[in-house]
């Protein structure tokens, strides 16, 4: 039998996509930069499905390329782009959309890895409750690949990252053996955490098929309001401030002159603030009462606020998050940036703000650079417009800084092809073995997404 017919006794005829036009919309990623070829997109709805297929692919010996929401923005969720003879399968998850009952005692529910971040939240507020990552992504990511990406996103000062929500995984390994863990227990010590361990291994060493989630209280009641400060030191000194002032503190968002009126004319709307500053920052509080007096006594209160404009009703906050969550869409819309996603010590992010504009010139003169990212994790997205000839440059440079700086190569998006090669930067060759190590446990034949994290050159 060829692997196409055991694909499609696996998961029925209409799920195995063939035909090139069917195949395109998977073989190329969000950004539009990361494109190759499969042998086919094929989309199991269950776990035996899922298990079916990572059989049939490895008695083929044939490459596994996985998918959710295609989201992603560092080229992990598409084939590579190489003349190959031999290549991949792609399995979407997109058809693992099971939504268990919400556990109101646990705070826990239990869903399937295609679920989007979107379904998730509505299913969790419709029980009282909510979840606690959001990203703007939120119609199409998937909690699979969220997890597989350990997605972070605007409430990460609040709730922590993706990896922080798993409370159990049901995952199925390349040779088709099922790991299950989604009893959600409390309290378990019962040696290595597989389920954790999956959390940012973006596809690499198994298929996550059902999550089991934490889920946090709702706060009905939010403020926001945008500040101008003079710069990113001003801007981590007022997050401090508000930190110790607002318990109800849950968002924290950074962003620039240059991004905010990209934005604003790609949306064609006003800028909402008089006085211009050297950075903006975007701040959220929500609790059970009303946090908007609160926050508005701590604004006046600091002494780093040049201009703020404070929004509490629900569409003048929407107003304010949507100048900073269309920054990715206003930048794509502009061209094909270099994309990167770095973070640092929060002492050193001042100086990384202050070096990025030198270092990027240096390296692609006459590029845009465009900066923003999430204040409290000092993790900051590096976009660089008009340096497409540059961009093996700019992103030497920049991640170079980053390493000087004592940062992270990838704080939120991943690995993925886009940064396989500059591993080295961020993790040591004793990491590097050791994570080698458990790829092969995992998947001695190395099939799945062998194109991901960890490439021939990542030690470099
Ligand atoms: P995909 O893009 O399909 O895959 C991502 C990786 O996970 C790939 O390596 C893939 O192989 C692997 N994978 C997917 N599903 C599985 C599975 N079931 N089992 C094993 N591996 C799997 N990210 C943030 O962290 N924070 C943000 O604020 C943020 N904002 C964004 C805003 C926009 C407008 C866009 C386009 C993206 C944003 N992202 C953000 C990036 C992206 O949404 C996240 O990386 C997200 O986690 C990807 O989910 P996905 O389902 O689309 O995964
Ligand atoms: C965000 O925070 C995302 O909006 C996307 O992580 C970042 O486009 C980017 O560089
Ligand atoms: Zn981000």
């Amino acid at each position: 039998m060829t692997l196409e017919a055991a694909l499609r006794t696996a998961v029925g005829p209409q799920h195995v996509l063939v035909d090139s036009a069917l195949r395109r919309s998977y073989e190329t990623d969000w950004t539009g930069r990361y494109h190759g070829t499969c042998r086919a997109a094929v989309r199991p709805a269950t776990t035996a499905e899922v298990a079916e297929v990572l059989r049939a692919c490895a008695g083929a010996r044939v490459p596994v390329v996985v998918q959710g929401g295609n989201t992603g923005l560092v080229g992990g969720s598409v084939p590579a782009r190489r003349g190959d003879d031999h290549p991949p399968v792609l399995l979407t998850t997109t058809r693992l959309t099971d939504l268990g009952a919400v556990d109101r005692i646990s705070r826990q529910v239990t869903v399937g890895a295609g679920v989007t971040l979107a379904t998730l939240a509505a299913h969790a507020r419709a029980a009282g409750l909510d979840f606690g990552v959001d990203l703007a992504a939120r119609d199409s990511a998937t909690v699979g690949g969220m997890t597989a990406t350990n997605a972070g996103g605007i409430r990460v000062l609040r709730y922590g990252s993706m990896r922080e929500q798993v409370a159990g995984v049901e995952a199925v390994l390349a040779d088709g053996r099922v790991i299950s863990r989604l009893d959600g227990l409390a309290k378990d010590s019962t040696g290595y955490d597989l389920g954790h361990l999956l959390a940012g291994s973006e596809g690499t060493l198994a298929v996550i098929t059902r999550l089991r989630l934490r889920l946090v209280a709702p706060q009905p009641k939010r403020a926001a309001a945008l500040v101008a400060v003079r710069g990113a030191a001003a801007a981590v000194e007022l997050l401090a401030f508000l930190r110790a002032r607002l318990p109800g503190l849950c968002a924290a968002e950074l962003s620039f002159d240059a991004g905010l009126r990209l934005v604003a004319r790609h949306l064609r709307v006003g800028l909402p603030l008089a006085a211009a500053g050297g950075a903006y920052v975007l701040v959220e509080v929500a609790g059970e009462a009303d946090p908007l007096e609160d926050l508005l006594a701590a604004l006046a209160a600091s002494e780093q606020v040049i201009d703020a404009t404070v929004a509490s009703s629900a569409a003048d906050r929407a107003r304010l998050w949507q100048l900073r969550e269309s920054h990715t869409e206003a930048i794509s819309a502009a061209g094909m940036p270099v994309k990167l996603d770095v973070s640092v010590p929060i002492g050193r992010l001042a100086e990384l703000v202050e070096r990025l504009p030198h270092t990027v010139a240096a390296a692609a003169p006459g590029a845009e650079l465009i900066a923003f990212g999430h204040l409290a994790e000092a993790n900051l997205h590096v976009n660089v417009l008009g340096a497409e000839c540059n961009e093996e440059a700019v992103t030497a440079a920049v991640l170079r800084l980053v390493a000087e700086l004592d940062g992270s190569i990838s704080s939120e998006h991943g690995v993925g092809q886009a940064k396989a090669g500059w591993l080295g930067l961020s993790r040591t060759p004793a990491e590097i073995d050791v994570m080698r190590s458990v790829k092969a446990a995992f998947d001695p034949l190395g099939l799945l997404n062998p194109h991901v994290l960890l490439s021939p050159d990542s030690s470099r």
